[in-house]
């Protein structure tokens, strides 16, 4: 679905409401030819409270911690880029959407040294469904194994959510989508399993829970964070800091991606082997079910991982 589709037309730039179709920027902008941008990605859900914006603090937080191996200053503090989304959903009269807050080298002079160059900020909302389809979410999708090996974090910091690192994500993307899969699965330059072109994994064995440790070359994901809270809450063992070796994918019980767009998604065959009997595990339905529950906020426990609009 186009954005023309969509029923918003209004962005957030540079502390200004611009109309949508305003939001321009010079073609010999820095982030445009050098991938020098830092950005965001976060969901806002349909609640009996209105529209409630999920672990906003931490997104905003990664936001600036991203910005900093590239000395890049973002100058407008957290309050101001909440109140600035806040007022976009209100505006837009959305009841749930997806945030993408991005900061990037602007336009000067040419050249890989940003240096003269301004950082810009801009924030866009919009409505965005199940990021793998509706059906994903409960029956599973099916994966390949890129040929593509994600960056080591000695080559590009992989913790820090850059607009370049993504030309990696498209091409493990593209890859499995054009040979029929709906994801990708990115091993890391060892060749252990890192997570997905935008989403961490999680393995499940013997009724434990097993993720790759942030030194695999993965992102820092919160929704990877807040799936290792819950499952420990309902009394599961998180394995965390670990390695997860290729063969590890083909022997596991259940397999799930995360992401603030991709959610729980189950993961049911990688390169056409059946994982577990094939259908979304119990464990994963559970933790998934969870999820659901506490974004949606059908419960009061974890209120503090929400702002209100
Ligand atoms: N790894 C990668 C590479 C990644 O891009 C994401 C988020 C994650 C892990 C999960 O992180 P978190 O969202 O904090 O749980 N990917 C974002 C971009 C997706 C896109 O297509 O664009 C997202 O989910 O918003």
């Amino acid at each position: 679905m186009g954005f023309d589709e969509m029923d918003v037309d209004t962005i957030w730039m540079d502390g200004e409401f611009v109309d949508w179709d305003e939001a321009q920027i010079h073609v010999l902008t820095h982030g445009l030819h050098y991938g020098s941008g830092v950005f965001e990605g976060a969901r806002c859900y349909d609640t009996a409270q209105g529209p409630a914006i999920f672990r906003w603090e931490e997104h905003l937080e990664r936001l600036y911690q991203s910005a900093k191996p590239y000395e890049m200053e973002i100058d407008h503090t957290v309050e101001e880029l909440t109140e600035a989304t806040i007022e976009l959903i209100r505006r837009q009269e959305l009841p749930s959407c997806y945030i993408r807050p991005i900061a990037f080298y602007g336009y000067d002079s040419l050249g890989v040294s940003p240096r003269n160059c301004p950082t810009k900020t801009a924030i866009a909302v919009w409505p965005w469904g199940a990021y793998l389809g509706e059906e994903a979410i409960e029956r599973g999708i099916d994966v390949m194994i890129s040929s593509w090996r994600k960056h080591a974090s000695s080559q590009i910091p992989t913790n820090a959510k850059t607009t370049g690192l993504y030309v990696n994500s498209m091409l493990a993307g593209e890859e499995a989508r054009r040979n029929g899969y709906a994801e990708a699965i990115v091993l890391n330059k060892e060749g252990n399993v890192a997570e997905g072109p935008g989403e961490n994994i999680f393995l499940v064995r013997d009724g434990e829970i097993y993720t790759p440790g942030l030194s695999e070359s993965i992102l820092d994901g919160i929704t990877r964070d807040t799936v290792i809270t819950l499952a420990e809450d309902l009394g599961y063992t998180v394995h965390d800091n670990v390695s997860i070796s290729r063969g590890e994918l083909n022997t596991a019980d259940e397999l799930f991606f995360t992401g603030s767009a991709a959610e729980v998604t189950p993961i049911r065959k990688v390169d056409n082997v059946v994982v577990g009997d094939g259908s979304r595990g119990p464990i994963t339905e559970e933790v998934q079910s969870r999820f659901f529950e506490v974004v949606e906020r059908e419960t009061d426990e974890y209120d503090e991982w929400f702002t209100y609009v």
